[in-house]
């Protein structure tokens, strides 16, 4: 079957005012481009003209900025999920204005199937080939493509020329049956195949293809600073010591790593350790760091859903397809963050908190508790089925005014029952087997900042009472003063705070 072949404009000209959108996309990588910025252009126009134009917006994670930047700069987006990035959309969804909710990305594809999110009227997806029946090979990404393209009543496909059609076998798309019909997910080892290399959609569904040759608007990273290089260390030693006193098998067990700058440079110090051997990915992103190490052979094998690279490293995998191609295989969300293959695989989940608190719980989202980052993305789904969970962070934040290690997290993504050791620049606490007043220790000695440890001792040392010697009329002092006098230094409780 032939399909139409219309402009991005002749697409955005399908949307309607409250339409439920599923778009491509986990990172940019593998976003669709032009149809969501003419359907932007489109929103501006119906604005101008008094009428209300307004879609929902649902994607596989984050995407470029020709998606959630300019629908929201145009005021298009009713609400958003199930995680973003864009600095122009976070200001609207914490102004208020724009709806969004976050959510494991895991189980966004079974939402969308469930019918929790709504009807999803389009699919928008990016492709690197079409067939006349109905076969896709997508491009740097798969999401939660296919299932969009799955419950959808058409399909809009931007064909995307920037990306090889030799890309075709990089994939890997299965969908899990709907309870109560779902069965086990056949994943064993991080390059098992069990689906197919291209996506298979009804032809009769799709609606009209873009041609567009756009290459993905993924930023390049912030060099690894003293900082970050220090965090990679402390991950990479412990990680060492643990092969060394027999926690880990000594080939190792796959990792997870999550996205920004300090995953990537994380990454980069596991490379460089001596004592770890070549080890194998089962993660969501494909970062930078990840093409080099596989060059130099320290990482033999990498499962995904999103290749994550800056223009010029993608430049490079291009060149060398075949190479990359029995490295690297993309997976649908579902199953790069399922719970099931990642207990079973064992995954080494390391991602990074915004704040934690001396209890070993973690923000992974909020500022000061009201402000919206970027999401908890796949880092839940990681946290809460990994063999060891790990979180990072520096152990302060804008030129030492925060303390990343606080009495009690402003807002909780990952509780004290999933995550089991925590790393900053200071150093390394092991949460495992510990108990609160022990994990409080733990952690303000080996991951605080040095000028916070003594006030943070403060807080907990000298209480007796109850299992989790906790002060609820005082845990956010140093929150409050941050927000008064922004500086969280000298906040010192008493030895009565707790009574
Ligand atoms: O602000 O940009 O104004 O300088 O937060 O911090 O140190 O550059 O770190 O790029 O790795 O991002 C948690 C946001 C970290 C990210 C987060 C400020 C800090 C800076 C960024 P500036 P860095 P990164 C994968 C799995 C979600 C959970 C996850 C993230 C900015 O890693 O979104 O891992 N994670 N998901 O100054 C106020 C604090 C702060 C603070 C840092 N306590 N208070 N500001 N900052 N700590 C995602 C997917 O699944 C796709």
């Amino acid at each position: 079957m032939s399909y139409p072949i219309i402009t991005a404009a002749e697409a955005a000209a399908l949307i309607n005012d409250r339409d439920i959108i599923g778009f491509s996309g986990f990172t940019p990588a593998g976003a669709a481009k032009d149809i969501p910025t003419a359907i932007a252009a489109r929103a501006r126009v119906e604005h101008e003209a008094g009428r209300e134009f307004k879609i929902g917006v649902v994607t596989g994670a984050s995407t470029g900025d020709s998606l959630d930047g300019e629908l929201a700069r145009a005021n298009a987006v009713l609400f958003r999920t199930p995680y973003q990035s864009c600095r122009d959309l976070r200001s609207q969804i914490n102004k208020g204005e724009t709806c969004f909710f976050d959510m494991h990305l895991s189980m966004l594809p079974q939402a969308a199937r469930y019918g929790f999110l709504g009807k999803i009227k389009y699919a928008i997806i990016e492709a690197a080939s079409v067939s006349e029946d109905g076969e896709i090979v997508l491009t740097t990404s798969v999401g939660a493509t296919n299932t969009f393209c799955h419950v959808a009543d058409k399909i809009l496909i931007e064909l995307n020329e920037a990306h090889p059609a030799e890309l075709n076998g990089l994939h890997d798309i299965y969908e899990p049956l709907d309870p109560p019909h779902r069965r086990e997910i056949p994943v064993y080892s991080c390059s098992d195949r069990i689906g197919s290399p291209v996506l298979k959609v009804d032809p009769v569904k799709i609606a009209g293809i873009v041609k567009t040759n756009r290459p993905d608007e993924v930023g390049g990273f912030k060099e690894t600073d003293a900082i970050t290089k220090k965090i990679g260390e402390n991950v990479a030693s412990f990680l060492a010591n643990e092969l060394k006193v027999g926690r880990l098998p000594k080939d190792f067990l796959p990792v997870q790593s999550g996205v920004g700058n300090i995953a990537n440079a994380v990454l980069g110090a596991l490379g460089e350790n001596p004592s770890i051997p070549p080890f194998e990915m089962y993660s969501e992103v494909i970062q930078d760091s990840v093409v080099g190490l596989m060059k130099s052979g320290d990482i033999k094998f990498a499962s995904a859903t999103s290749l994550t690279l800056s223009p010029p490293v993608l430049k490079e995998v291009y060149a060398d397809l075949e190479f990359f191609k029995e490295r690297i295989l993309l997976r649908p969300q579902e199953i790069s963050n399922h719970p099931e293959v990642i207990r079973r695989l064992g995954i080494i989940s390391i991602n990074t908190a915004i704040e934690a608190d001396i209890w070993g719980n973690i923000n992974s989202t909020h500022v000061m508790g009201n402000n919206l980052m970027n999401g908890i993305g796949g880092s839940g789904d990681f946290t809460r089925n990994a063999y060891i969970s790990i979180f990072t962070c520096p152990s302060i934040a804008k030129g030492g005014a925060i303390s990343t290690i606080v009495p009690m997290v402003a807002h909780l993504d990952h509780s004290e029952h999933s995550v089991q050791v925590l790393i900053t620049d200071q150093g390394i606490a092991d949460l495992r087997g510990k108990d609160p007043a022990e994990r409080a220790r733990e952690v303000v000695d080996k991951c605080a900042h040095p000028d916070y440890r003594k006030q943070l001792h403060s807080y907990f040392d000298g209480v007796k009472s109850g299992h989790t010697p906790q002060t609820l009329r005082t845990a956010f002092a140093m929150h409050e003063a941050f927000m008064e006098k922004k500086d969280m230094r000298g906040v010192v409780w008493s030895s009565e705070h707790s009574q």
